[in-house]
């Protein structure tokens, strides 16, 4: 996070950190990515976050990644399910979107928690922004399409960054937190007319159902 500030204790409880480490060794599991908790057994992440012949889990309930908290829990990726059509490119990110099914018995995995503590985990406020200026030739052109949006400062200084990729872009409406977008892409970070390209994920909600329906609970 470029510019953000850090998360009160308990307040953003879907945030998970993606970590992995080589197949089959004990080196350190180390965080790769963000991602957001939409079910019990369900994490919504990035295309990109998801690397082939890593072993991988999923932490969720910390603030910090320098130590372990009583709060934090940690549970094994069953399954990663990366869109059919995702593509990365030297310009843009296409269908930046996967699924992470996590391991647990009878629909319940991750349970909800509160955390406590503090450190680290940081959030920041960004602006929408319009779709027709997010495609001008002074922004991101035709490297961005309608799957994806803009999202931050044109002015610059507030911004999602590089380890953020998958966390969630959320709105909050009536008191309820909506996941509105995953961190994707951007011409690096906090940079005037650059703002952060997040998936746009009311584009995916079919790809969603149809990969979790029966276990979404
Ligand atoms: C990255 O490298 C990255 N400012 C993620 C988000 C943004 C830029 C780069 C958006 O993972």
């Amino acid at each position: 996070i470029f510019g953000g500030l850090k998360v009160s204790p308990g307040a953003i409880p879907w945030q998970v950190s993606l970590q992995v480490r080589p197949k089959n060794t004990h080196l350190p599991y180390r965080h790769v990515c963000g991602g957001v908790l939409i079910s019990s057994c369900w994490v919504l992440t990035a295309g990109h976050c998801i690397i082939q012949n890593k072993d991988m889990l999923v932490t969720m309930g910390g603030l910090s990644l320098d130590y372990e908290e009583p709060t934090e829990q940690i549970h094994h990726v069953e399954e990663a399910i990366v869109h059919e059509k995702f593509n990365e490119t030297a310009l843009a990110v296409y269908n930046d979107i996967a699924l992470l099914r996590l391991n647990g018995t009878d629909g319940v995995c991750a349970t909800e928690n509160s955390s406590y503590g503090s450190n680290h985990l940081l959030q920041a406020n960004v602006l929408l922004i319009n779709q027709e200026k997010c495609v001008d030739s002074t922004v991101y052109g035709k490297n961005v399409d309608n799957s994806m949006f803009c999202a931050g400062h044109l002015m610059g200084g507030v911004d999602s960054c590089q380890g953020d990729s998958g966390g969630p872009l959320t709105c909050k409406t009536n008191n309820a937190s909506v996941v509105y977008g995953l961190v994707s892409w951007g011409d690096k970070c906090g940079k005037a007319n650059k703002p952060g390209v997040y998936t746009r994920v009311t584009h995916f909600l079919d790809w969603i159902k149809s990969k979790t329906q029966g276990t979404f609970l």
